[in-house]
């Protein structure tokens, strides 16, 4: 096992992975940006390096810092956390040229679902259901009409290179889609630089629903169940539960297997998440994440397994310890993430938090690098806390989510903790009914008038 592990994070999941390390008798190395030497991550950590200037590109994107300062400091791996570097291959490669281990997959499986054609090519090839879709990249706009006039309007243009939503254009007939092709492939180029796209049926009404797998380098595979991420606004996650309201544990298993099955053909090793839309029961692949996801907490409170300290044991070509049998769902938890925003505009708002206090008791989780006094800097992701709640089952999670809720004090900052009290109250979200366009309506509506 390693002794010593770099974090290449910040915030929250900067400690998810000190905590992990620690329990395992693992130094940790905190890297951060001068907006960041009062972080809490910084504060936890054996030993901390400054990389850089507060912009993400000149400190936490920094390659040649980063390097650096596993250099200086002696540790043997990196942690990427997610975002910033965590799905880079070049950067995975270039820690691999220095004798260090990048901890997540081989860079060829991150080049591979970094190509959205590449990773539906690859899922098509080993019986993963996609949706509908060109196999190819588009080439012209004749024969992408000739496409869509097959699998039927409307149709969903999307950026081989994008993701998580980006450069995604709909077009309902032949004239928008020949309108929007140059415009997205533009646009493409400009933001990813390249500038490759392709067409998939758009599902009007879908759930999203990913599901946790995990592979160490000995061909042993597993899933670890799903998550339900519906409940998104601008393609950013407010709230994930699992299981999810609406699979059943026949349905879990099946796809799981299939997930599972999928991933150990293609020689993946690590964590990974296989995101799929899922309509009218049935399971639609769209991408797979190759990095530890914001939501793993919610996955960890229902099987009990740490799943940043199996990533890091397979990372170091640790066996997996346990199989697919030893695997127990328990219960239901859900995760609501706190943004500093208005709650109405959802504009960023950082600044001081003049108080803080978290809530406590049974099957209450937060994770957060936020203290009193701390201030919230400009620079990086609005997200400063993630409430977890695990409850015997779903009613239960939910009283105690209200409850949670109510205690949770952030003073100073504006927060999206009353936008996630007024959700609770939803019936809707209370009975599990809900797609991925629900939320956005919900906030649509005046606080008086919310159902
Ligand atoms: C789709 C879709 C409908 N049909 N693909 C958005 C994020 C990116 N990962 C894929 N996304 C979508 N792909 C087809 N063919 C609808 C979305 C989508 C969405 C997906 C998951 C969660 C929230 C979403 C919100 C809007 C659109």
């Amino acid at each position: 096992m390693f002794e010593k592990v770099l974090i290449a994070n910040r915030g929250e999941i900067a400690m998810r992975i000190h905590r992990a390390c620690h329990e395992m008798g693992i130094r940790t190395v905190a890297v951060h940006s001068t907006a960041d030497a009062e972080a809490m991550h910084v504060r936890l950590a054996d030993e901390s390096v400054c990389i850089g200037p507060p912009p993400a590109r000149a400190s936490y994107l920094n390659v040649p810092s980063i390097i650096s300062a596993c250099q200086v400091t002696g540790a043997e791996a990196i942690h990427p956390g997610y975002g910033f570097l965590s799905e880079n291959a070049r950067f995975a490669e270039i820690v691999a040229e220095h004798g260090f281990t990048f901890i997540g997959p081989e860079p060829a499986h991150l080049r591979l679902m970094g190509d959205k054609v590449a990773a539906r090519r690859a899922m098509r090839e080993l019986g993963i259901p996609l949706v509908p879709g060109t196999e190819e990249a588009v080439r012209d706009a004749k024969s992408a009409r000739a496409f869509a006039e097959r699998i039927g309007y409307p149709v969903l243009i999307k950026a081989a290179c994008g993701g998580g939503g980006r450069g995604m254009k709909v077009a309902r007939d032949g004239r928008e889609l020949e309108a929007m092709l140059d415009l997205a492939a533009r646009e493409a180029f400009e933001a990813f630089g390249d500038g490759t796209v392709f067409l998939e049926k758009y599902l009007t009404g879908p759930r999203h629903i990913e599901i946790q797998v995990l592979a160490d380098q000995h061909g042993h595979v597993m899933h670890f169940g799903e998550r339900d991420c519906s409940l998104q606004r601008r393609y950013q996650k407010l709230v994930e539960e699992a299981p999810s309201p609406a699979l059943d544990p026949a349905t879990r298993a099946d796809i799981g297997g299939r997930a599972a099955e999928a991933v150990r053909k293609l020689g993946y090793h690590g964590l990974g998440t296989l995101e799929f839309l899922f309509e009218d029961g049935a399971f639609y692949f769209i991408e797979m994440n190759t990095r530890l996801q914001v939501e793993h907490p919610v996955t960890e409170m229902i099987t009990g397994i740490d799943l940043v300290r199996e990533q890091i044991r397979v990372a170091a070509g640790v066996p997996l310890g346990f199989s697919q049998g030893d695997i127990r769902f328990s219960g239901h938890a859900i995760e609501c993430r706190i943004t500093a925003e208005d709650p109405v505009t959802f504009m960023p708002r950082p600044g001081r938090v003049t108080d803080y206090h978290p809530p406590g008791g049974l099957g209450v989780r937060v994770d957060s690098a936020l203290y009193a006094g701390y201030t919230v800097p400009p620079h990086y992701d609005s997200m400063v806390a993630k409430l977890i709640v695990h409850g015997s089952n779903r009613t239960e999670c939910l009283m105690r989510l209200r409850r949670s809720l109510e205690e949770f004090v952030i003073d100073g900052i504006p927060t999206t903790l009353p936008l996630h009290r007024r959700l609770v109250e939803a019936p809707d979200f209370a009975d599990g009914l809900y797609d991925i366009g629900w939320l956005e309506r919900f906030v649509a509506q005046p606080a008086e008038a919310a159902s």
